[in-house]
């Protein structure tokens, strides 16, 4: 069994950047719909105990398509918002200030550059999807993009979102209407990057 990323704060907590209605329908109705989509195909599948991470790295040993395509969007669709939930916060951590820092400043030469470029990105991606930070056991970061409910774990790269910027309609539409630059800047305003510093020295250390 699979479980939701409980919010720690209540739906109208991250206001007024994301206003409550869109914390309502996007945790409490969205998320929770691909959480139960999941579990549903996850044990028809018989992979229900399963790693999360390890399940969407394998995907292709899934035979049924039709059965593999249900595990790729709401496995894909738990996944990603139980990130993107979970480093979000009423009183977030405007910067990260250990390691993760350093290798940001290294990587893409400052805080600011690097979310000039998820920005870009996530306002880059046609359509319904996601931009991320992610990175790999060596410590290495990435930023990229992808469509619907992928990830950089199904699409094999080898490296693990830390985190989640969702530009599905559903996560803005609400409040910012077609305005989706602005709901990625305000969004930058709750992500917490002490959170997204636990996730990089999970996966690293
Ligand atoms: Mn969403």
């Amino acid at each position: 069994m699979f479980k939701q990323f409980e919010l720690p704060f209540p739906h109208n907590a991250l206001e007024p950047h994301i206003d409550t209605l869109t914390m309502e329908t996007h945790h409490g109705k969205h998320h929770a719909a691909y959480t139960k989509n999941f579990n549903d195909a996850a044990a028809k599948a018989g992979v229900a105990d399963m790693d999360i991470e390890a399940l969407l790295a394998s995907l292709d040993k899934v035979e049924d398509p039709a059965l593999r395509k249900a595990l790729r969007n709401n496995g894909g669709g738990y996944y990603n918002h139980n990130l993107y939930f979970s480093t979000i916060s009423p009183n977030a951590a405007k910067s990260p200030k250990g390691e993760l820092l350093k290798k940001i400043e290294a990587e893409f030469g400052s805080l600011d550059a690097l979310k000039e470029k998820l920005t870009a990105l996530a306002a880059g991606q046609f359509g319904s999807g996601w931009s991320w930070l992610s990175v790999n056991k060596e410590g290495k970061l990435m930023a990229s993009a992808s469509p619907n409910q992928d990830n950089p774990i199904i699409e094999g790269t080898g490296f693990v979102p830390i985190l989640a910027i969702d530009v599905w309609e559903h996560a803005y539409y609400l409040k910012f209407k077609n305005l989706r630059g602005e709901y990625i800047k305000t969004l930058f305003e709750v992500i917490d990057w002490s959170l997204v510093e636990k996730n990089y020295e999970r996966v690293v250390k």
